[in-house]
């Protein structure tokens, strides 16, 4: 253990300003709630951000670096509290005994100071498997955390199980059987093509392990599930691992390649079953949900930009869009084995939640513009857009106010689709401070209960409502 020495944050956007490292571990409880909340909530919404505990020692380290920190708010007789902590990656533990940075670039091994054997910032998301919080990087498998203490146990494999040495930050439940569906791209190490698909049954139990190689070494965020098919839309941001090895960027836009979408039976997949199935090069984002019709396409609802949305790794030219160009719009494809088009179905789920950037709202930008801090994407309102009536209703939190991801609390009981609550954490610029923004779903345009944090908390990316009934006791 070296002797701490006092340290400060590179004088760029993404450390500055609301975007200020938040390095707070600790709890606050009983949180001062204005409006009320529903006594019939009673449960957890847990959240992870990108955090650095230490300064980078490399250039213009991007937020998607940062040490992962988990916050749990804790919901239940109309009272909030809220717990933080740093995920204990191998990382964390030895950036702070050595009491500096020792991990280099992203997701780029040839940058570390020291030798790690396992890179994870535990940043992307956090979920409830199993009677363990686990806390999600793409590059590398979980840490596993106690949910209710956010004590982190350690690197979890499945109790050995885990076949590749990439765990995605975004695994599907399924409802009906317990199950979640998951997958690992760079799957064999950095710069490999290789998909490895996977199905955990309730038990922590692995099935349906299949080894598929994709046309190019391609970033895979989020991928769909339907009853029968996984889909695995590609990111045309390239991995090239002699750039990796010159000391370069992971990723690399490359405006030539398509928008390939894999295509894999869900149930005792062969490697020769994927299908590459291609559109044009676009960015494709979160899916919203995807389903079988009644003619066996597969439908699929997702984000998709025109523009590199990651616009801090350009392309081959240094050219990169300005971020505030950058327009995402909801698309659906239908797709069946051999073409892929695009046409309107009639919806088999109906309300859609999401966070919204709209600048004609009134969003103060001359006044919050300085507090901001960059390297993220913004967001001004929530909305819910009905598939059944293609209405949009849009809860707006104010002019000083950005809004992060919201998750939907289940109405106690229920199984009407759309029928609960819907919770998000709020930036207030003009306090500097967090909120969390809960709307009742009976009224979307307006907030039943607005929670103020004694903190700030930086931008995060994924949490998880996990409901107390379906939390174990043991
Ligand atoms: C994303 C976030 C990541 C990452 C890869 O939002 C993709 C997408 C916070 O880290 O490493
Ligand atoms: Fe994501």
């Amino acid at each position: 253990m070296t002797a701490p020495k006092p340290l400060h944050f590179p004088d760029r956007p993404q450390f500055s300003a609301f975007m200020k490292p938040c390095r707070v571990e600790g709890e606050a409880h009983n949180l001062e709630v204005h409006g009320d909340i529903p006594t019939d909530i009673d449960g957890r919404f847990f959240r992870v951000m990108p955090d650095p505990q230490m300064p980078p020692f490399i250039e213009d380290d991007p937020w998607f670096n940062g040490d992962g920190n988990v916050s749990a708010f804790r919901i239940k007789d109309g009272t909030v509290s809220w717990q933080q902590r740093y995920v204990r990656t191998e990382k964390f533990v030895r950036e702070r005994d050595a009491g500096k940075a020792l991990l280099g670039k992203y997701r780029n091994k040839f940058t570390d100071a020291v030798r790690f054997k396992i890179r994870s910032t535990a940043n992307t998301n956090v979920i409830y498997f199993n009677r363990q919080l686990l806390a999600l990087k793409e590059d590398s498998p979980p840490y596993a955390m106690d949910p209710r203490t956010l004590e982190t146990k350690g690197l979890y494999d499945f109790a050995g199980q885990l076949p590749s040495v990439t765990f995605t930050a975004h695994p599907k439940f399924d409802p009906d059987t317990g199950e979640i569906v998951c997958f690992g791209y760079e799957a064999k190490g950095d710069g490999t093509p290789d998909i490895c698909y996977y199905q955990v049954g309730p038990d922590g139990v692995f099935s349906d392990i299949c080894w598929l190689v994709a046309p190019v070494c391609a970033m895979i965020h989020d991928f769909a599930v339907t009853e029968n098919w996984v889909l695995f839309p590609l990111i045309p941001q390239l991995c090239d691992i002699d750039r990796l090895k010159a000391g370069g960027e992971h990723w690399q836009w490359s405006p030539e390649t398509p928008l390939y979408i894999g295509v894999l039976p869900r149930q005792g997949p062969k490697s020769g079953d994927v299908k590459w199935l291609r559109w044009n090069n676009c960015f494709p984002g979160h899916t919203l949900n995807a389903y079988e019709n009644e003619q066996g396409n597969i439908v699929l609802d997702l984000g998709i930009s025109q523009q590199n949305v990651f616009f801090w790794w350009p392309d081959s030219t240094g050219s990169a869009p300005e971020p505030s160009t950058i327009i995402s719009q909801l698309m659906r494809f239908t797709l069946d084995p051999n073409t892929t088009h695009i046409t309107l179905p009639d919806p088999e789920h109906q309300h859609c939640f999401f966070d919204l950037m709209d600048p004609s709202l009134g969003t103060d930008f001359e006044a919050i513009g300085p507090r901001l801090g960059g390297g993220y994407p913004l967001y001004n309102a929530l909305a819910h857009l009905d598939l059944l009536t293609r209405e949009t209703e849009v809860y707006f939190p104010g002019k000083t106010h950005l809004v992060q991801e919201p998750v939907f609390i289940p109405g106690a009981g229920s199984c009407v689709e759309g029928d609960g609550y819907i919770l998000a954490l709020v930036n207030n610029y003009d306090t500097m401070a967090s909120e969390l923004h809960l709307l009742d779903l009976e009224d979307f345009t307006k907030a039943r209960a607005i929670i103020h944090l004694p903190v700030r908390l930086r931008p995060g990316l994924h949490g998880n409502w996990v409901d107390s009934r379906d939390m174990s006791t043991a």
